[in-house]
């Protein structure tokens, strides 16, 4: 199907739940300050951190009287969901709380975001507009092989499907010859997991000797939860025929859904009227004008559970101010493909090299001294942790350090739920640096 047709397709009708996309923008400006200053008030009476830095700035919710006043209102980051760990952060009773979500923290906890019906309601709206926006209608059938569970992806993208009346198909993550199988039994039209993991089921088909664009029905894929490429997009859509939409998001705003692009694929659409974006220079952190390029900040506009005010997600974008072709009058952000800080995105999960310091630190006989090697290997991401060990240890036989290796990889593994490959290594032979310590490589960015 080419682009033109498909943007016809996408275009009448126009999905029911997708009006707030073409609201006039005075309309939507008004909408949005009504409900910042609400959430304002909310976290101000209901949250001691958020009172304690607004009364340390002087400034009182009914001074937020234009959505320019945002400004004045303090930053929040992951450490404060760290520091406030676990419920710290929240605006409501518990007995109004109906889902926890998780997602990597820095050290060794997750953070956890607290969701009120309203709150699951709200997310669901994002996934259910971001849907309607590829051209996913009720008569699709869509495999979620993002992982269920505190990962945001299936659950988020599950609750968007069924809202739009498709049949959904909650495969989750892995069993890659079931999910083919199914895929091809079912006649499954949209696949959403992450670009790298349908890389994978692509090898995994091809090496069976599937031919994808005659074997299959499938016609979409909702990607996100990592960076990818023009180039990875345009590899994905020669084997398949597909069209590979792009999905963005963030546990702490809610999950898959803040944006997603539409059919001229110049941007990602935020949804508004829940999520208010700015760009802020990471240095000054102050607001940058549209068009410029800096790390995004996002506050949840209605969340009721744990609102989010000004929250620096590190993700690196810019708002793209001119009008979108499709109509819509929702402003756009560039793709995400960078990060102000030193998050990883491995096979989909959130990996801070500190929460791997964490598990090494808990093992005695290992020293400080640590490289982690990140590569992909075919379509799947590989983890590798070089660690440097005590002299008397490095010595032992081969069954203790065996052993070793096998009790750091578990430590590791108890954190990120990813397994690492762990080599072991004689005391000062890691590179030491006399400035800021480089402790990754990643060979996934040659
Ligand atoms: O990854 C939510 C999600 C699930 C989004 C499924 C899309 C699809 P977290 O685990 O909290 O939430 O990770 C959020 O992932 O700050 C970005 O760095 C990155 N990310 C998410 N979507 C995209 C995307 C989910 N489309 C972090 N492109 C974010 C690039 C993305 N990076």
């Amino acid at each position: 199907m080419s682009l033109y047709e498909y943007a016809t397709d996408m275009d009448t009708p126009v999905h029911p739940v997708s009006a707030p996309d073409y609201m006039p923008r005075e309309q939507m400006s008004a909408l949005q300050l009504h409900r910042l200053q609400a959430t304002v008030k909310r976290a101000y009476d209901n949250v001691p951190l958020f009172r304690k830095r607004m009364d340390e700035r002087g400034v009182r919710p009914e001074h937020v009287k234009t959505l320019k006043d945002i400004a004045l209102l303090p930053f929040m980051k992951k450490v404060d969901l760290r520091d406030e760990y676990p419920f710290g952060l929240m605006a409501c009773p518990m007995n109004e709380v109906i889902r926890f979500q998780c997602s990597s923290g820095t050290t060794g906890k997750p953070i956890v975001l607290a969701n009120t019906e309203n709150d699951i309601l709200v997310w669901q709206n994002g996934t259910m507009r971001a849907l309607a926006m590829f051209g996913i209608r009720s008569s699709d059938i869509m495999q979620v092989s993002y992982g269920y569970g505190l990962f945001t992806g299936g659950l988020g993208l599950h609750y968007g499907g069924e809202g739009i009346g498709c049949t959904v198909l909650p495969t989750s993550g892995g069993n890659t010859d079931r999910q083919l199988m199914l895929m091809r039994d079912l006649g499954v039209t949209a696949i959403a997991c992450t670009p790298s993991y349908f890389l994978h089921l692509l090898d995994e088909g091809m090496k069976k000797g599937m031919d994808f664009r005659k074997d299959t029905k499938l016609r979409h894929g909702i990607f996100g939860a990592e960076p990818w490429s023009t180039e990875m997009r345009e590899k994905m859509e020669d084997i398949t025929g597909i069209i590979a939409h792009d999905i963005y998001g963030l546990t702490e705003i809610s999950g898959p859904g803040v944006a997603g692009d539409c059919q001229y694929r110049c941007g990602l659409h935020v949804f508004e009227d829940h999520f208010y974006p700015e760009i802020i220079d990471p240095d000054t952190l102050e607001p940058l004008p549209d068009g410029e390029s800096g790390e995004l900040v996002f506050t949840t506009l209605d969340r009721t559970g744990m609102p989010m005010i000004r929250y620096r997600t590190r993700d690196i974008s810019r708002i793209l101010p001119e009008v979108c072709k499709c109509g819509r009058t929702i402003r756009r952000i560039e793709r995400v493909s960078a990060r102000s800080d030193d998050m990883l995105i491995i096979r989909g999960v959130n990996v801070f090299p500190s929460q791997i310091e964490a598990g090494l630190l808990s093992i005695d006989s290992v020293l400080p001294h640590y490289h982690i090697v990140v590569d992909r290997q075919g379509d799947l991401d590989t983890l590798e942790v070089k660690v440097e060990v005590t002299q008397e240890t490095f010595s032992d036989d081969i069954r203790s350090l065996e052993n070793l290796r096998r009790r750091i990889g578990q430590a590791i593994q108890r954190i990120i739920n990813i397994n690492a490959k762990i080599t072991l290594v004689e005391p000062h032979t890691l590179p030491r640096s006399e400035g800021k310590i480089k402790r990754v490589t990643d060979l996934r960015k040659k």
